[in-house]
């Protein structure tokens, strides 16, 4: 069998190129969107500082931070790459108590939106200053996405905070 010099040449450069990108340093599949303080219309108003997200293979958990709890609602607009996204959002009541549901369709949706069933394992934790959303991977087109960029609004009585004020953060791998 001939072998041509392009067969010889992908080889030589495959074989240097795997392992540097096995000694490359792993991405952390995660971001954090820092918000200005003051900005969420008055202070009754969610007022975002900090939204970390994590993209990993079995869940997507976004950490939400206030400068004070309020009730009210967050939403974490959750865009696959390529496809179209949803809706993570927490409503914490007055008497304390949160809930958590999913709803078709991410901010930056602009084409057809992918119906979501009800998302089984979505959990919320809201204490203090943090809401905390974690939906399983499964719930975003059965798993089968990469990277996702995120957008964060409040709401209590109309919007109140947006974040990042650029419209999304950057795409996060899938780690
Ligand atoms: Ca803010």
């Amino acid at each position: 069998m001939r072998i041509s010099k392009a067969a010889v040449a992908t080889t030589l450069i495959l074989g240097m190129v795997a392992p540097l990108g096995l000694a490359s340093p792993v991405h952390a599949a995660s971001e954090v969107v820092t918000d200005p303080v003051g900005d969420a219309g008055g202070p009754a108003r969610l007022d975002v500082t900090r939204t970390a997200v994590n993209n990993d293979d079995r869940s997507v958990v976004a950490r939400v931070a206030f400068v004070e709890d309020r009730h009210g609602v967050v939403i974490v607009s959750l865009d696959p790459r390529g496809d179209s996204g949803l809706r993570l959002i927490a409503r914490k009541r007055a008497d304390g108590s949160v809930r958590a549901r999913v709803l078709p369709g991410a901010f930056t949706d602009r084409g057809p939106v992918e119906d979501v069933g009800p998302c089984r394992g979505l959990r919320v934790r809201w204490a203090d200053n943090v809401a905390r959303l974690a939906m399983p991977s499964t719930c975003l087109h059965d798993g089968d996405y990469g990277a996702v960029r995120f957008s964060v609004l409040t709401e209590n009585g109309s919007d109140s905070d947006f974040a990042p004020d650029t419209g999304t953060s950057g795409w996060i791998p899938r780690g």
